[in-house]
C-alpha cells in the first residue's frame, strides 16, 4: 500500500445539495419532474449520464445532442454559482488531518473524480496542494464503474494499481477501484457495499487501514 486515491465529491466534500438544486432548476423550468430520490441515483455518475437519468421522467419530444449539451451548460453554470460559496470550512478538521498524516507517513495522494469541476472545488475548500496528482472528468472519456479515472490517476503517481487503495462512496466507484484491481475502501453509501475491501463509517479509520494508528 503506497497510494490513496480518493473520490471527491461524497468522500472529501459534500457537494449533493449543489448538484441536486442545480438540477431541479433546470428540471423545473423544463418542466420535467426531479425529487431527492432520483438525485440519489446521480451519486458518482458523469454529468451527461445525470442529464439522461433526469430525462427518463420528460415527456417532450426526442432532444438533440445540442439542445442536451446547452441543458448540461445551463447546470453546470448553476452549479459553479453555488460552488463558488464553498470556503476551507467545507472540509473538516478530520479529513484535513487525516490526509496530513497520510501525506507525512509517505504515503502519496491523488484525488480520482468523475467531475469536471474538481481542480475549482478543490481551490475553493483550500485543498489542491494536498494532493500529488488529480485524475477527474477532463482526463477520461469512460466514467465510473470503468476503472479508466482510477488508472490514470495510479499512472499520475507514478504506482502500480496494486499498490493503491480508492476511497469511494458510490457504488459505481467500488466498482471502478476493483476493476481497476486497486483495493476499495467504502465510506459513506459504500460503506455498506460487500465489495468494499474495507468498510469504514469516518475518515479518519483511514489511518487504521494505512497501519499508522
Ligand atoms: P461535474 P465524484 C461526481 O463526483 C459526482 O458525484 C456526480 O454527482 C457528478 O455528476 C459528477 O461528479 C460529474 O460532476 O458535473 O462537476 O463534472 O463523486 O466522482 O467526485
Ligand atoms: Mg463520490
Amino acid at each position: 500500500m503506497k497510494a490513496f486515491i480518493f473520490d471527491l465529491d461524497g468522500v472529501i466534500v459534500f457537494t449533493d445539495k449543489f448538484h441536486y438544486q442545480a438540477w431541479k432548476k433546470m428540471a423545473d423550468r423544463m418542466g420535467i419532474y426531479f425529487d431527492e430520490t432520483i438525485n440519489n441515483r446521480l451519486r458518482g455518475v458523469s454529468r451527461a449520464e445525470s442529464l439522461e437519468i433526469i430525462l427518463e421522467k420528460y415527456e417532450g419530444e426526442p432532444l438533440s445532442a445540442e439542445k442536451k449539451a446547452e441543458l448540461m451548460e445551463e447546470k453546470n453554470n448553476t452549479y459553479r454559482e453555488l460552488l463558488k460559496t464553498m470556503t476551507a470550512a467545507d472540509v473538516t478538521d478530520q479529513v484535513r488531518a487525516t490526509l496530513k498524516k497520510l501525506h507525512e507517513a509517505g504515503f502519496k495522494l491523488a484525488i480520482g473524480s468523475s467531475s469536471k469541476n474538481a481542480k475549482f472545488i478543490l481551490e475553493k475548500v483550500e485543498l489542491l496542494d494536498a494532493f500529488d496528482a488529480i485524475s477527474d472528468g477532463n482526463n477520461i472519456t469512460h466514467s465510473k464503474p470503468d476503472p479508466e479515472v482510477f488508472l490514470k490517476a495510479g499512472e499520475f503517481l507514478g504506482e502500480k494499481p496494486e499498490d493503491c487503495v480508492v476511497v469511494e462512496d458510490a457504488y459505481a466507484g467500488i466498482d471502478a477501484a476493483k476493476a481497476a484491481e486497486m483495493e476499495a475502501v467504502g465510506i459513506g453509501d459504500a460503506s455498506g457495499y460487500n465489495k468494499a475491501d474495507y468498510k469504514i463509517q469516518k475518515f479518519e479509520e483511514l489511518l487504521k487501514i494505512a497501519g499508522i494508528e
